[in-house]
């Protein structure tokens, strides 16, 4: 599979397509970032590479080095948003029995408020 080649029935993948409406935080050519379903507090935000991997497990030296090296700004994006994060959790569930139910890579990252925690 080349690099720009997406996977027709991935969820993931029709986000990145825009053929399902998302909320985007964050784009360029490597990767989107656009605002979980399901928010565990108010700005849990997805950060997803382009290019189609299913977990960790399927990255390689050079994909780690593409992909993931765009958390720290993703992160400060999203504190930037409100200033009553205090803190994000940032997390991978990473394969099905680590609770991944999306096969299409993915970074959580959600906003912490502190004693103000707020959810959608
Ligand atoms: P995980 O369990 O790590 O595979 O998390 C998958 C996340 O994907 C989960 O928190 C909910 C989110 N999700 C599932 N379907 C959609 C969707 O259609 N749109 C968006 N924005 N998020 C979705």
């Amino acid at each position: 599979m080349n690099d720009n080649e997406l996977v027709d029935d991935c969820l993931f993948c029709k986000i990145i397509r825009g053929e399902i409406p998302s909320y985007t935080v964050f784009e360029n050519d490597d990767v989107k970032a656009f605002l979980d379903i399901s928010q565990v507090t108010k700005g849990h935000t997805l950060l997803v590479p382009k290019k189609h991997l299913t977990n960790i497990f399927d990255y390689s030296q050079a994909d780690a080095q593409r992909f993931l090296q765009y958390i720290p700004e993703v992160a400060q994006a999203i504190k930037k948003s409100d200033p009553e994060i205090k803190g994000l959790n940032i997390f991978v569930n990473n394969g099905e029995v680590a609770g991944q139910v999306v096969m299409h890579s993915h970074i959580h990252l959600v906003p912490r408020y502190g004693d103000k925690e707020a959810v959608s």
